[in-house]
């Protein structure tokens, strides 16, 4: 490392638990639970803490009409494209602690390393916390990278509503963000270079006995939105061969999606689906509607697109047979990502230089520099997580990786900050 880095791990672990307790998840004995939605009141609470940290540093602080946090050490020639690193602070309901905001406050605790430890960045240093990394409540992640980088129109993002029907723009205006979101894209050359610090959420780098994971690529996800109508109504009166039983057809779709992520028998084939509303959900009445929400991933969009293809043949020959409509539609299908060599070829010199193990790998899990690939070069740098467990109370990094993970980072950051 070009000067001595010295990073605050009580600081930065202490950090990480004051921002685990802006939750309203209930307490649980193997972990700790995070339940973190957008523009929550925790949510809210969570981001005027982070301003106030990031304040009390001398640095920048703004966010725009959704509510991307951006926090800017200014380098000696302010003019240049900064160099960024981030990350999210949302949590899906009963999530960990560590999910999004390793990046955060790693890369404020990486920023406060460099400046106490004399750099004077060439080019300025910026933290982005991004609004709804998670889908939970307008079922579509990235919200704030995606309309960072231009790729979602801004005023279908406005539309997007919640389980309750509100839209995005209510809900971000009652926040106080306000502001047309056309305004919130960045061009392409607004930044030099993107880092993200995260979590690896998966059990590799820990059953290899891998301190450090670098990113090379970052698999493509997709969600659709599959609503099955039949005829429902008395569970007692409404003989079963006059039913059209809208649940029993969902069970044969969901069990279609898994047989053909199984079928390309490529491992990097993930496909879920994660929700499933029934209506009108009472025990003595038969299912009339049901709204599934389907999460499918590939690291090939062509592989992906062709379970898509088995599936739909599945869905017309369950809608003749069952007598119901089967409605699908589209909620994102996004690109893969790939990493920028530079940048990993850097970091790779950085672990070299530190004598730091370290694995290439393939980021299963979307992340927000999955969309912010579209603007900069990338590349992430992962943790271990403990049984690589994530999206659960017991989601655990140790101090050292962590500390690990946040000492790489701030070396990167400011190596790309000197070009
Ligand atoms: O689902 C994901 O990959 C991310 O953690 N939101
Ligand atoms: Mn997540
Ligand atoms: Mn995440
Ligand atoms: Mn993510």
């Amino acid at each position: 490392m070009t000067h001595q880095i010295q990073i605050n791990q009580a600081r930065l672990i202490s950090e990480l638990q004051t921002l685990a307790t802006f939750t309203h998840a209930e307490p649980v004995s193997n972990g700790t639970s995070v339940t973190r939605i957008v523009f929550s009141a925790d949510d809210l609470r969570a981001r005027a803490w982070l301003k106030e940290l990031a304040a009390a540093e001398g640095f920048e602080v703004h966010d725009d009409a959704v509510g991307n946090i951006f926090i800017r050490w200014p380098g000696t020639e302010p003019e240049l494209p900064a160099v960024a690193t981030g990350s999210h602070t949302d949590a899906i309901p009963h999530a960990g602690m560590y999910d999004g905001t390793v990046g955060v406050l790693g890369g404020l605790e990486a920023m406060r390393a460099l400046k106490r430890g004399g750099l004077q960045p060439r080019r300025s240093i910026e933290l982005v916390m991004f609004t709804s990394e998670e889908p939970t409540r307008f079922g579509i992640g990235c919200l704030g990278s995606r309309l960072i980088s231009g790729t979602l129109d801004p005023s279908r993002a406005d539309a997007m509503q919640d389980k309750d029907e509100a839209t995005l723009a209510t809900v971000r205006a009652t926040a106080g963000f306000s502001g047309s979101l056309a305004s919130v894209q960045l061009p392409s050359n607004h930044y030099h270079a993107w880092l993200e610090l995260h979590i690896e959420q998966g059990p590799l780098l820990e059953r290899e006995g891998i301190p450090l994971g670098l990113v090379t690529s970052i698999a493509a996800p997709a969600g659709y939105r599959f609503t099955i109508t039949g005829f429902g109504g008395h569970a007692g009166a409404l003989l079963m061969p006059d039913r059209k039983d809208a649940l029993c057809a969902a069970a044969e779709l969901i069990l279609s999606v898994e047989k053909h992520a199984h079928a390309t028998g490529a491992i990097d084939t993930v496909a879920t689906i994660g929700t499933c509303d029934v209506h009108p959900g009472a025990v003595n009445s038969v299912p009339s509607r049901v709204v599934l929400q389907l999460d499918i991933r590939d690291t090939d969009p062509a592989r992906r697109e062709s379970v898509m293809q088995a599936l739909r043949r599945d869905c017309e020959e369950l809608r003749l047979r069952r007598k119901v409509t089967i409605t699908e539609e589209l909620v994102n299908a996004d690109a893969p990502a790939q990493s920028s060599p530079h940048i990993v070829e850097l970091l790779e010199q950085t672990c070299a230089d530190q004598k730091i193990p370290y694995k290439k790998m393939v980021s299963r899990a979307y992340h927000d520099s999955l969309f912010m690939a579209r603007i900069a070069p990338i590349a992430m740098i992962f943790i271990p997580c403990r049984n690589g467990v994530s999206h659960r109370p017991d989601e655990y990094a140790t101090p050292s990786d962590t500390t690990l993970g946040v000492e790489v980072l701030a070396s990167a950051l400011a190596k790309l900050a000197s070009e």
